[in-house]
């Protein structure tokens, strides 16, 4: 402590102020002693906090779990910057409450039933030879298997699609190196038809398999009609990831019901975790999506089920695109090396992680050097002959990420959720070099674009399951925590607890912050979720009431501080429609609107225009005013809906 203090006093001194900087150093002193801080809190301090004003060096979007949503916040600060709309309705930026936004989400109507909420796992950045390029994220819902594409021009979803053959999904979203294709694992295998079928055809007709979907990179858009399914036995896929450099073409799905196991606790039978746990090994799936892609343009290779594309087994196989590879034991996290050359992956219930060498797994393929084939007939790699190494790193394996110095000395980082340690090791020799506690249960570990090809410093960020005695106490129902680890040593360290109030964080992703251009305003009457002007576009003005029959079209502006029109009388049973533009240019003057009654809510960030449609159902006096504090006379920008019985 006291060198570190002469030293910046001798800095100080050196600048001329001696003085201050003593008087820093006193009431520093006490307040470490007061709040009963150490030297590496005041160190950790430092190296995260971030002065007003000032900016983060990387955005992390992470999951957000059950909220449906996405959460975006800033390393090193860990300043929440931003929670986006995606399966589940947010209020703020009128996400469901607009008849714009409505439309995304119907998308997402899951075999057209509405559903009002997700569970968001991976968020994945899109990627430019193998490396984020920072134009699209996506994510995918677990519960009704959905992947969401985000814009990160204004950080809002585009477009959501469903998956009509899963039941649930688990291992997406995941970019290919040149975001040709998202993949999208299934979990839980079912039957690819929506119909019943009893648990005894769980075999013979359940089944699992990777959805890969075509990605218009371009305008960042999934092409259903170009997007396909490769077909897989109903094994309990799991994580995936995307093969890169020599690898690329090449995709990795694990699974954890080798045993095809059907559980049934009423006929007597283990429960399903004591069952799809007794091998010791399951199956990593490796597969050719690019032959795939090719093969699948072909009506002759595919089955339509449900309206898309299915390669079954036998086409893939047949075609030397698909093989299992055994790997111990419900296994869970698969994580491509940089130079795409490794594999590895995590048994949650080994000790082990796994290292798999890509060059022996082709090997192994161009040779046919088989152990066997699965009952489908997918034929099994040996695992000894597909291993590079095996690291023994402790209890509950579960996610990798790489760091910068992954070539020379194969860094790469674990998380141990029953063990709540964050592992650092070398992938080329299998060698543990450094592990660090955090709290508690860590799930996935987010490194700085720690799974491209271009793995950045600094930062590990652990997400953890539990926070348990980390935080005040707020009910039963704690947050998650986010914890900020340096990796820039030799010894990892702790640095910061951010409690996450939304949802399960599962993945999250890290982008340096120089990649994002998000823009600051729409071109005027924007329609974000098009492109393009909105029909209902309105210049100041343009302001003007039409009515079609009984739908009733209001072309209205706003601008400090003022609606335009105020008065709009329509009669009892009318379907109202307000266009609303806000005419504003200035950076963050967002307006938002909502009339008394009608559940209904629009954010509008300068120039964008928005449509809100509902029946005026009840005949009344209804207030309609901007929600944002927008300016000394906020207040009064307000109007009124007279709805009178006609
Ligand atoms: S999962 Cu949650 S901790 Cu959905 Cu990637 Cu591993
Ligand atoms: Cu506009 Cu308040």
């Amino acid at each position: 402590m006291r060198r570190t203090f002469k030293r910046l006093l001798s800095l100080a001194a050196a600048v001329g102020l001696v003085s201050s900087a003593a008087v820093a150093q006193s009431e520093l002193e006490k307040i470490m002693k007061e709040r009963g801080l150490t030297q590496d809190d005041i160190l950790a301090a430092a190296k995260t906090y971030t002065p007003s004003g000032g900016r983060d060096k990387y955005i992390v979007f992470s999951s957000g779990g059950q909220s449906g949503q996405i959460m975006v916040y800033g390393v090193p600060s860990m300043r929440i910057l931003k929670f986006i709309g995606v399966f589940t309705p947010e209020p703020w930026q009128g996400w469901g409450y607009d008849d714009d936004t409505k439309k995304v989400l119907k998308e997402g109507w899951y075999r057209g039933k509405p559903i009002t909420w997700g569970d968001t796992h991976h968020p994945a950045i899109s990627e430019t030879n193998g490396v984020y390029d920072g134009k699209w994220l996506a994510i995918n819902d677990k519960a009704n298997p959905r992947i969401a594409i985000i814009d990160l021009k204004d950080f809002v979803t585009k477009q959501i699609v469903v998956n009509p053959v899963f039941k649930s999904d688990h291992g997406g979203a995941f970019f290919t190196p040149n975001s040709e294709y998202i993949l999208e694992a299934c979990q839980y295998g079912a039957p690819f038809d929506n119909e019943y079928h009893p648990m005894e055809e769980y075999a013979d007709v359940y089944r699992g398999g990777v959805t890969c979907w075509k990605f218009d990179h371009e305008n960042g858009r999934v092409i259903k009609d170009e997007s396909f399914v490769i077909e897989m036995p109903p094994y309990m896929q799991d994580l995936s990831d995307a093969g890169k450099e020599m690898s690329y073409g090449w995709g990795f799905t694990n699974s954890f019901n080798s045993e095809l196991y059907t559980g049934g606790i009423e006929k007597g039978l283990p429960p399903f975790e004591a069952g799809m746990s007794r091998n010791d090994t399951d199956y990593l799936h490796v597969y050719n999506w690019r032959k795939l892609a090719e093969l699948a343009k072909d009506p002759k290779n595919v089955k339509v089920i449900n309206g898309i594309k299915v390669i079954p087994i036998e086409v893939a196989v047949k075609n030397d695109c698909l093989f299992l590879i055994p790997e111990p034991k419900s296994p869970h996290g698969v994580d491509v090396s940089p130079d795409g050359r490794y594999i590895v992956v995590c048994g949650k219930l080994d000790t082990h992680a796994t290292v798999y060498d890509f060059k022996k797994i082709m090997e192994a393929v161009k040779n046919h050097d088989f152990a066997g084939k699965d009952p489908y007939g997918i034929p099994i790699i040996d695992m000894k002959k597909a291993m590079h190494c095996q690291a023994e790193l402790g209890l509950g394996p579960l996610h990798n990420q790489y760091g910068p110095k992954w070539k020379t000395e194969g860094e790469i980082y674990t998380s141990l959720y029953v063990d709540s340690q964050v592992v650092k090791w070398d992938y080329l020799t299998c060698e543990v070099k450094d592990r660090v506690n955090v709290n508690y249960n860590i799930g996935h570990l987010c490194g700085m674009e720690g799974k491209t090809e271009d793995p950045q410093g600094e930062y590990i960020i652990a997400l953890n399951k539990l926070a348990i005695d980390r935080f005040n106490p707020i009910g039963p129902l704690h947050p998650q925590n986010h914890q900020l680890i340096d990796i820039s040593g030799k010894k990892m360290k702790l640095l910061y607890d951010m409690p996450v109030p939304l949802g399960e964080p599962h993945q999250a992703v890290a982008i340096r912050a120089s990649k994002l251009h998000p823009e600051v305003r729409y071109p005027m009457g924007t329609n974000p979720f098009t492109g393009k002007v909105h029909e209902g576009k309105t210049l100041a003005g343009q302001e003007k009431i039409v009515r079609k029959g009984n739908h009733v079209y209001v072309y209205g502006t706003l601008v400090r501080s003022h609606i335009n029109p105020e008065h709009v009388t329509v009669n009892k049973g009318d379907i109202v429609t307000f266009y609303l533009t806000n005419l504003e240019r200035a950076e963050d003057e967002t307006h938002g609107f909502t009339v008394d009654w009608y559940n209904v809510h629009a954010s509008l960030e300068p120039g964008k225009t928005v449509a809100v449609t509902f029946k005026a159902d009840r005949e009344g006096v209804f207030p309609y005013y901007c929600t944002e504090f927008c300016s000394a006379l906020h207040l009064e920008m307000m109007g009124y809906l007279l709805v009178k019985d006609p």
